[in-house]
């Protein structure tokens, strides 16, 4: 027998079985969920983190959860990291980081316009996030969806001369450029800016390459958003490299495109996938809420 969940949730058997740990996963091949997320308990849960692993993006379908019920399911799946600046939270949820341009109860809550870059998720600090959740609450009438490209792909079809290129080498990671300005910002100079931000968010250095702790998969580790300059080498040389990986990266035959419909929760792996936001026609609102979580595993294995 199969136990059906709340609202007649489909059986936990609907889950995809796993690729054999042998078989490289595919890439990112997400995987559409009708599995009821008020159900997930801690067996299931860490059955999600490990297909996450393995697939990169899960998109659950037809989820109509609370704020309550959403951060009760990011507990079981991982530990939710509230983002380092306090302006991003939900007024009553500071795990919700919220991206949004409408209102609520007549107040600004949250930024507008965030992630309009490739980049992954806390990658400008020592410790990157694991995972990110994006649960859309108010959808624009237009289209509206999120890009990935995933990076363990990217590094397998790398040339081999620039694999040999970037061993060994580190970059580092810096967001300043995406900093929001906020009404009360008015009259501050740009560079008490600057220096608030790099005191809460000094950056970090990664490897280029980074070894998965739990698929093994190497991936590069960058983004032309966050990836400012790469060290031990020239200026030159390091923007010579960037221009080139990120140009590699880039190509449209490595871009997967995601559409948000009603009720879907997406659920990736931060330190495989980069990702990009669509940006939100003028006129259209939009809101949506992350939420960000570490595993219980180091950032990387090498
Ligand atoms: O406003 C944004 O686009 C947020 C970005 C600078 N950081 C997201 C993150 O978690 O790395
Ligand atoms: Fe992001």
């Amino acid at each position: 027998m199969s136990d059906a969940g709340p609202a007649g949730a489909p059986a936990r058997e609907s889950l995809p079985p796993l690729p054999p740990p042998e078989v490289a996963p595919p890439g990112l091949t997400p995987q559409a969920l009708a599995l009821d997320l008020r159900t997930v308990d801690d067996a299931m849960a860490a059955r999600l983190r490990e297909l996450c692993y393995r697939w990169k993006l899960l998109v659950f379908k037809g989820q109509d959860l609370t704020d309550e019920e959403y951060i009760a399911f990011a507990r079981k799946v991982g530990t939710p990291e509230p983002y380092f600046q306090d302006h991003y939270h939900h007024p009553d949820h500071p795990e919700i980081f919220v991206s949004s341009n409408v209102p609520m109860d007549g107040r600004k809550v949250g930024v507008a316009g965030t992630g309009r870059m490739w980049h992954a998720d806390y990658s400008f600090f020592d410790r990157p996030l694991a995972f990110t959740c994006v649960f859309p609450k108010i959808l624009p009438r237009v289209k509206r969806e999120t890009y990935y490209v995933d990076m363990a792909r990217v590094y397998r079809e790398l040339p081999d001369a620039l694999k040999k290129d970037i061993a060994g080498l580190t970059a580092f990671n810096d967001a300043w450029d995406y900093y929001k300005v906020q009404p009360w910002d008015i009259d501050r100079a740009v560079r008490e800016l600057i220096d608030q931000w790099h005191r809460e968010a000094p950056g970090a250095s990664h490897p280029l390459v980074v070894r998965h702790p739990a698929t093994g998969e190497d991936i590069l580790y960058c983004s032309s958003g966050f990836t400012k300059r790469v060290e031990g080498v020239t200026a030159e040389r390091g923007e010579a490299l960037l221009r080139e990986l990120f140009a590699f990266a880039e190509q449209p035959r490595f871009k997967h495109c995601q559409p948000w419909e009603e009720g879907d929760l997406f659920m990736w792996d931060n330190r495989t996938l980069i990702h990009h936001a669509s940006s939100v026609p003028a006129g259209e609102q939009s809101r949506s809420y992350r939420i960000s979580l570490y595993d219980e595993l180091p950032f990387r294995a090498s």
